[in-house]
Formats: C-alpha cells, sequence, structure tokens
C-alpha cells in the first residue's frame, strides 16, 4: 500500500500539533511506523487519503456501533444543523436524550450531559466526594478513565500505599487521595477498604476493561465490590464509557446484574458526536448543581448536534436487540477463527471476547485475566502483526492494550475477508 499522502500529512501536521495528533494513542507510538490520515468511514470501511481502503476494528474507539456514517444519524444532523449549531440554553432534545438514557441503563433515574468521557468520569468523582464527604478514591491498576488527574496515577510502592503521579504535572498531592487495587483480585480491594474504608468516596472501574485489551471480570468480581462499598459507605462508580450500549443496551451492569451507584457514559450516546453523561439515583444526583453544591458546568454540554445523534443512535439500539445477538455472534466467530490461526501457526496467544469487543494478546499465558497478565504480552509481536494487517487493509487498534470493536456493519464479506487476511499474514510472520 501506497502511503505518501498521509506520511507528508503526518510531517505537516507534527509541526504545528504535538506529536501531529489531538489524541496519543493515534499517533502509532505503540505499534511503530506513521499514522494513516483517513478522508472517510462507510459501515465497516475507511478510506485513507491516499485512497486505501480498510476494514476498521477502531470504530472511532467505540461509538461506531452501528458503523460509519449511519444513514439515520446524518440525517438528523442535516436537519438539526439548519437551525443552529449551539444556544448555550436549554432544548427539549436533551431532555429527550436523558429519557432514552434513563430508560435504558437500569441504574440511572437523573442524568447530566457532557461533551467527553474525561469530564463525565471528573465529574463522577467530584460528585461522589462531594456526596460521601470522603476524599479517596479507589481505582484500578491499567483501568483507563480519561485524563483527569486523579486517574492519572501509577501503582506505588507497596500495595497498601497512596498512588504515584503517572505524568508531569499531575501533584503529589492529588495522587495522595488516589489509592490503586488490581482487578480481578478483590483481596486487593478489600485490604484497602480495611486500611482505609471510612475515608474512601467511590471505587471506580471499568465492569468490563477495554483499556488492558479486553479483561473480564471474574464471576462475583463485581459484586464483590459492590458489597464492600455498600459495607463501608463507599460509592460504586461504573465507567461504562466504552461498554455502555456497546455490551447491551444497558450496558455491562444490565448484563452482570449488578448495578452502580454512579454510571458515566461515552462514546456510543453520541455516535461520533462529542458527548458523553454521568447518572444515578436522583437522591445522589440531585446534590449536583444548580439543585446542589456539587458544582459542575460546561458551554455546549447537551450540545444539538450531538443530542439529536445520540438520540438516532439510542432509538435504533433500544428498539432493535437483536443487534447485540448478531454482533455478538460474528465477534465470536472472528475470535475463535484467529485464535485456530494462531495456533495453527505455532503463535501462542490469548483472545478475551465479550460482546462486539475483543483484545487478542500475543502471549505464552494461558489466560489473560489481571493487569499482570496483560502487560506480559509480546508487544513487539503485536507490533509486526498489527502493520502488517494494516498493510493487507485490516485497521487494528494501534496498541496491544485496546480493544477491537465489532460493528453491525460488520458482515460475513468483511468477517471472512479479515479471517483471510489473518492467516496470510500469519504465515508471512510466522513465529517471529
Ligand atoms: P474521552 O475523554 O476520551 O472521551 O473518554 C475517556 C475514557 C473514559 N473511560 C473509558 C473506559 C475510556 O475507554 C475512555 C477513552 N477511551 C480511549 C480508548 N481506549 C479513547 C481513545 C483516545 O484516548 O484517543
Amino acid at each position: 500500500m501506497l502511503h505518501k499522502k498521509s506520511i507528508d500529512a503526518f510531517d505537516r501536521a507534527r509541526r504545528v500539533i504535538p506529536g501531529g495528533v489531538n489524541s496519543p494513542v493515534r499517533a502509532f507510538k505503540a505499534v511503530g511506523g506513521d499514522p494513516v490520515f483517513f478522508s472517510k468511514g462507510e459501515k465497516a470501511w475507511l478510506t485513507d487519503i491516499d485512497g486505501n481502503r480498510y476494514i476498521d476494528y477502531v470504530g472511532a474507539w467505540g461509538p461506531m456501533i452501528l458503523g460509519h456514517a449511519f444513514p439515520p444519524v446524518l440525517e438528523a444532523i442535516r436537519r438539526t444543523v439548519n437551525d443552529g449549531t449551539a444556544f448555550g440554553a436549554p432544548t427539549e432534545r436533551e431532555t429527550e436524550l436523558a429519557e432514552l438514557i434513563i430508560s435504558m441503563v437500569p441504574s440511572i433515574e437523573m442524568v447530566r450531559l457532557v461533551n467527553s468521557g474525561t469530564e463525565a468520569t471528573m465529574s463522577a468523582i467530584r460528585l461522589a466526594r462531594g456526596y460521601t464527604k470522603r476524599d479517596l478514591i479507589v481505582k484500578f491498576q491499567g483501568c483507563y478513565h480519561g485524563h483527569g488527574d486523579s486517574f492519572l496515577i501509577a501503582a506505588g510502592s507497596g500495595a497498601l500505599t497512596f498512588g504515584i503521579p503517572d505524568s508531569p504535572g499531575v501533584t503529589k498531592a492529588v495522587a495522595n487521595t488516589t489509592l490503586l487495587a488490581q482487578f480481578n483480585d478483590i483481596n486487593s480491594v478489600k485490604e484497602l477498604f480495611e486500611k482505609y474504608g471510612e475515608q474512601i468516596a467511590a471505587i471506580i472501574v471499568e465492569p468490563v476493561v477495554g483499556n488492558m485489551g479486553v479483561i473480564i471480570p471474574e464471576s462475583n468480581f463485581l459484586r464483590s465490590l459492590r458489597d464492600i462499598t455498600k459495607q463501608y459507605g463507599a460509592l460504586l462508580i461504573f465507567d461504562e464509557v466504552m461498554t455502555g450500549f456497546r455490551l447491551s443496551s444497558g450496558g455491562a451492569q444490565r448484563i452482570f446484574g449488578v448495578f452502580p451507584d454512579i454510571t458515566t457514559l461515552g462514546k456510543i450516546i453520541g455516535g461520533g458526536m462529542p458527548i458523553a453523561a454521568y447518572g444515578g439515583s436522583e437522591a445522589i444526583m440531585s446534590h449536583i448543581a444548580p439543585v446542589g453544591a456539587v458544582y459542575q458546568a460546561g458551554t455546549l454540554s447537551g450540545n444539538p448536534l450531538a443530542v439529536t445523534a445520540g438520540i438516532e443512535m439510542l432509538k435504533v439500539l433500544k428498539n432493535d436487540s437483536s443487534i447485540y445477538e448478531q454482533i455478538g455472534k460474528n465477534t465470536e466467530y472472528l475470535s475463535k477463527s484467529i485464535h485456530k490461526a494462531c495456533t495453527g501457526a505455532g503463535i501462542p496467544c490469548v483472545i478475551n471476547q465479550i460482546g462486539s469487543m475483543m483484545t487478542l494478546f500475543f502471549t505464552e499465558k494461558t489466560s489473560v485475566k489481571t493487569y499482570a497478565d496483560a502487560i506480559a504480552s509480546d508487544r513487539e509481536k503485536f507490533s509486526i502483526y498489527f502493520r502488517a494487517m494494516l498493510e493487507s487493509g485490516i485497521y487494528l487498534p494501534p496498541s496491544q492494550f485496546e480493544s477491537w470493536f465489532i460493528s453491525a456493519t460488520h458482515g460475513k464479506i468483511e468477517i471472512d475477508l479479515t479471517v483471510e487476511k489473518n492467516e496470510e499474514v500469519l504465515r508471512k510472520i510466522g513465529g517471529v
């Protein structure tokens, strides 16, 4: 494949944008090579500025569950934009979207719309701290909740100490209010609560992890988080920015039957437009300004175009549960086909798949259930595989530690072609 225009575009972009990208993962640092610049998306396909076409498994990092350029979304935006792009005042559409979200997500009685997943998670922990009048937050090593200071925290020296800043600019003071536990290790949570329980405002967790690659909660792990937070009077926050409306029309919480106090949402609820949300019981959400004292605001929150897109997305997802069944089946078939091919090629791997989320880990391990398991994967092998698949017209997330996203528009043609290209690539890279 020729990438001359992308290479030139990247050179130009790097002169005026840090790293040439507006979000770090897009720069291909984790997989090497230069990023591809795209000009068009349609259904399961992307076209780059050199005219190359790819089957897309990034889906803008989750929003495109109904495929790129979903016609009802485009039509609704076209219709809405003629009346203006923002008013900074309430519109009925925002209420309609809020009512839709509440009707779909079991634990949400009231919801506030914001502009990004990071805003949603930052607001959720501020709300938890304001509601409980406690300062400490527990998060899990390897889980990502956006770039809020409280989340950019690395593991401290000991299991029972506070985190340390994981980025310059994050202060020690902030790191001293974040405790780190290990996903799928309930004892690591119990130890923290035994030591700090009365000071802990909330646990925030990706109920199914996407940001270590896909890691599925062991049975009872989420239930145990629910029990321990209730026992100590802390709140449970499910960060469903990725899993919300992805794993089911009611998110991961409806699949696992565990219901948090606060849920954060994003990605799919905008169908690619910038919008996110956080919600919970009325008792908790009524602590948010202007009703309550916990302050949170946003100039473009509830933006009419983004809200219109979200209404169209959720109307389809709410009314057609067969979508989830279909994309789950297609993803399972893809996952099993790739695993079979890797095994046949003598390339050890583990694939974690749930619904339309999956990750191929190149690892000698027989399972990937924890952060330690995930980071033991062979990143170099993934990079070689990624670049070979890219050259074969398959656009995967440019990092071992991300979820692949399958959409309702990944049909037999796309899945079979991906399986075929995977086999070709494995023969090419062999036991590298
Ligand atoms: P944003 O601020 O990027 O809209 O959302 C942050 C966020 C919060 N919670 C979860 C579970 C998330 O996955 C994310 C963002 N996900 C990444 C991909 N793993 C976005 C891609 C990027 O950073 O460019």
